[in-house]
């Protein structure tokens, strides 16, 4: 079964970090509901939502998937690239125990989960504003004992990697051609968000089934053109605090049921 750890959304939302975005006044109440309407299409797709309580303390604690890494084997804790956001990994740290062994990302590296993409059996992680070098290596040297490869990846003018390219299958990402360059991609089918729609490539692949944001419309039909279950969720609340719709879970199997 696949578990999805979501966490309510902070009442200090309105002080999250911001990046590539002029600050805009957050309506906790709407983005609880933005918030409450994505974890009931993950269950809707026969996610089980674990839920952790809202941390009044940490605006962005909400954006759960920025503190780990889940694969099959093993889960890395991240050192999150914003020093903000690293007192909310001990309670994701203790939901993550009873599924997986884990290993943490030490100082001086740091890097947020919305930087690294998993397609199989390759990893790219971003090199961004939040993620370096440093996490690059130890991230390879915790994984490549279970056959994934580490690769660096390019990424210009978002947050993070994921903000430009998503995996809608084993072997199919959606890119944002303008944020990163589709080459180092080689080997996976690319689909290509419309140019109109910048932010559009962030995607959650639950089993068969997308989500993904009303915002983008063009992009979802493009999606359903191409074969795929799109089921999308207003998320516009959440965007302004510069998060997207896979940063809000952490989706993994559970291999004990
Ligand atoms: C931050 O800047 O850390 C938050 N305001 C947004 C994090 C979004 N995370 C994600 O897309 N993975």
């Amino acid at each position: 079964m696949l578990v999805a750890i979501t966490r309510e959304v902070s009442p200090a939302i309105g002080d999250c970090e911001l990046t590539h975005l002029e600050r805009s006044s957050i309506d906790v109440e709407v983005a609880r509901d933005q918030h409450d309407a994505y974890t009931t299409a993950l269950a809707g797709l026969g996610c089980r939502i674990e839920q952790l309580p809202a941390e009044p303390d940490l605006p962005d604690s909400v954006f759960v998937e920025d503190v780990a890494v889940v694969l099959d084997e093993v889960a890395i804790i991240t050192r999150p690239g914003a020093e903000s956001r690293r007192g909310e990994r001990p309670t994701i740290e203790q939901a993550l125990l009873p599924y997986r062994p884990l290993e943490h990302i030490e100082a001086p590296a740091t890097i947020d989960g919305g930087d690294v993409l998993v397609a199989g059996r390759e990893v790219w992680i971003g090199l961004t504003s939040r993620s370096d070098h440093h996490a690059i290596k130890q991230f390879r040297r915790a994984v490549t004992r279970y056959g994934y490869r580490v690769h660096a990846a390019e990424v210009t003018g978002c947050l993070h990697l994921k903000s430009a390219v998503t995996a809608v299958d084993a072997e199919t990402l959606l890119v944002d051609p303008t944020r990163v360059d589709v080459d180092q991609f080689s080997g996976r089918r690319c689909l290509t968000i419309d140019p109109s729609e910048p932010g559009a490539a962030n995607v959650v692949r639950v089993s068969d089934a997308v989500i993904a944001a009303a915002a983008y419309p063009r992009t979802a039909q493009c999606l359903v053109d191409t074969g795929y279950e799109v089921h999308t969720v207003d998320a516009s609340e959440l965007a302004r605090a510069e998060g997207a719709l896979t940063c809000c879970s952490l989706l993994f199997e559970d291999h004990g049921t």
